[in-house]
């Protein structure tokens, strides 16, 4: 038989390089930081590193705006550190996996500064330019193209003066859409990834890669969306999600950049509003698109409409959701399992319980939770050590694009301005962004200089320092969860059945594989409860891995999780 893809029995780590470790006191990571770090990841056993942006970039989204896609920003040190971190990794075992940003292009990109220079420009159909609304003058109110809504909050079109044109972009306005349409950008795009191939790198974390494809028309037509409540926009995501090509492009993509050398690369891509049926076309070996998708199903749970309309999340939606994943992705494609990145709060505060007494437990807890389920887990900077969600006292201390332009806009439509403070400090993607807490020092050991981002008050408490040799620690739990993944095929590969779906608190599933089942039963809350009364026909067990010391083995403490070998 076939053996399994080597990427099932792999954990994922991601760096967010700017906050990860400064090498150089600008109080902005960078690689020398990196470099300097590498004993943590070996330490922690993962297999792969996944690198967001270095590339040269005016940094309006952090490195998710791209100047040039072939080099690395001074910023964050130079292309021959990146061959050091290649080599490196390699030497330990590890693979690295580059962030793809191919949707957009920063607006300092040498493609779109040609393509705005003139309507004539060679390079003008590179982009999404289109003449404002017909029967209204450029610049009025609603002359833009389509009604559509940006990520970041207003137009997706900024009209460009001198040309009088609009241009389209599904974030910021400094991140112009490239027309993959066009052949030329997709062979240009092609022969970019296979330079970083050929320099080693290990794969691709393809950012919104399902957005590439929008839904045209014949005569290069787009169309409004439905209206979104509240605001003068439409929805874009009709038009712009899986449109009609993504499966084509995904399919071409791997012919001109992957063949022959897919068996030992990942390939990831990150698919908002993306189903588990699309899901399944674009993870199917047979179609050769992707090895693995990254949805946003689990992490819009907890709000309505916008992120920035938050709501306590039900332990019976989170199981309905994955459990409708782990289903769907079970006989065909993959999935992969996260709690927490660059764009998401810190999930020990925003699913678990980040007050002293229940922070180490619930990180725990719900990190065996998820490194339990069937498909890849990717483990964010921190997430190991239990960082939580930081203090802002005010707007000065937000730093993302996103947080700062929905403020601009809920202000400018009239909302209060203390709830809207009130959502980001709660969902804002900089919960994720504060520099990692290495240790007790004043800057958590991150950097010698004024980091670019406050520390997290907590830094003195939670740091790598501190856990390291402590058994006991968050950081000792998830290296045994690496571990166990690695050592037990019936964690990589075992069939995932979910038992308990209407418990409001308890989260419990087994996984089997040729007649060996572990029983997962992880307890989402402050209550205790009686293991015999929730799972009357899974008495006995032995104990594999749980994260407290088990003291009477019929009860389930608060926030507790065990892995139980049944069968
Ligand atoms: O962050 C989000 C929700 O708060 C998402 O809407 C996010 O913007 C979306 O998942 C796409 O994310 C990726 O592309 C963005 C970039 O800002 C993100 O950091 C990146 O992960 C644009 O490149």
């Amino acid at each position: 038989p076939e053996q399994p893809p080597w990427w099932t029995r792999a954990v994922v780590y991601q760096i967010y390089p700017r906050s990860f470790m400064d090498s150089d006191g600008d109080g902005i990571g960078d690689l020398g930081g990196v470099l300097q770090r590498l004993d943590h990841l070996s330490d922690l056993g993962v297999d792969v590193l996944w690198l967001s942006p270095v590339y040269p970039s005016p940094q309006a989204d952090n490195g998710y705006d791209i100047s040039d896609y072939q080099d690395v920003d001074p910023l964050f040190g130079s292309l021959a550190q990146l061959d050091e971190l290649i080599a490196e990794l390699h030497g330990r075992g590890m693979k690295l996996v580059m962030d793809l940003v191919v949707n957009h292009t920063s607006d300092q990109h040498p493609w779109f500064r040609e393509s705005r220079s003139s309507p004539d420009s060679p390079k003008r159909d590179w982009y999404w330019w289109r003449p404002p609304r017909a029967g209204l003058p450029a610049g009025a109110p609603g002359a833009e193209p389509t009604n559509w809504h940006s990520f970041f909050s207003g137009p997706t079109w900024t009209l460009d003066e001198a040309g009088g044109e609009y241009f389209l972009h599904l974030f910021d306005r400094r991140q112009p859409d490239l027309n993959w349409e066009n052949p030329e950008v997709r062979h240009a795009v092609y022969a970019m990834m296979r330079w970083w191939l050929d320099r080693g790198v290990d794969g691709f974390r393809m950012d919104v890669i399902n957005l590439i494809s929008k839904d045209v028309g014949p005569d290069g037509e787009l169309r409004d969306g439905p209206p979104l409540p509240g605001l003068p926009y439409g929805d874009a995501t009709t038009s712009v999600v899986c449109g009609p090509r993504s499966h084509e492009f995904l399919q071409e993509m791997h012919r001109e950049v992957f063949d022959g050398r897919r068996e030992s690369l990942l390939l990831v891509g990150e698919m908002p509003g993306v189903t588990v049926e699309e899901a399944r076309l674009f993870t199917d070996p047979a179609r050769a698109e992707v090895d693995m998708v990254f949805q946003f199903e689990h992490v819009g749970l907890d709000f309505t409409g916008s992120k920035f309309s938050p709501r306590p999340l039900r332990l019976t939606d989170l199981k309905a959701s994955f459990g409708r994943w782990q289903a769907g992705l079970a006989d065909v494609g993959w999935n992969s399992l996260y709690w927490d990145n660059h764009d998401q709060p810190r999930a020990v505060s925003r699913f678990g319980d980040d007050s002293p007494r229940y922070r180490r437990d619930s990180a725990t807890c719900l990190a065996t939770l998820l490194h339990l389920h069937r498909g890849t887990p990717y483990v964010y900077q921190g997430e190991e050590l239990g960082m939580a969600n930081t203090r802002f006292d005010g707007l000065d201390d937000f730093r993302d694009v996103e947080s700062l332009n929905h403020h601009a806009q809920a202000v400018a439509h009239g909302e209060d301005p203390d709830t809207v403070l009130a959502a980001m400090r709660r969902m804002s993607r900089d919960n994720a962004r504060t520099p990692v807490q290495w240790d007790a020092g004043p800057t958590a050991g991150f950097t010698t200089g004024t980091p670019w981002i406050a520390v997290n008050p907590d830094a003195a408490e939670w740091n790598a320092a501190a856990q390291r040799d402590d058994p006991h620690s968050v950081l000792a739990h998830h290296r045994r969860l690496v571990a166990l993944r690695h050592a037990d095929p019936v964690v990589a590969l075992g069939d995932f059945t979910m038992l308990l779906p209407h418990h409001e608190s308890v989260y419990a599933f087994t996984r089997s594989l040729d007649g060996s089942t572990l029983l997962v039963v992880c307890n989402v809350s402050a209550h205790e409860y009686r293991l015999g009364e929730l799972l009357p026909e899974m008495g006995g067990g032995e104990l594999v891995l749980g994260n407290l010391a088990v003291e009477d083995p019929a009860v389930l403490r608060p926030w507790e999780a065990r892995v139980l070998r049944v069968g």
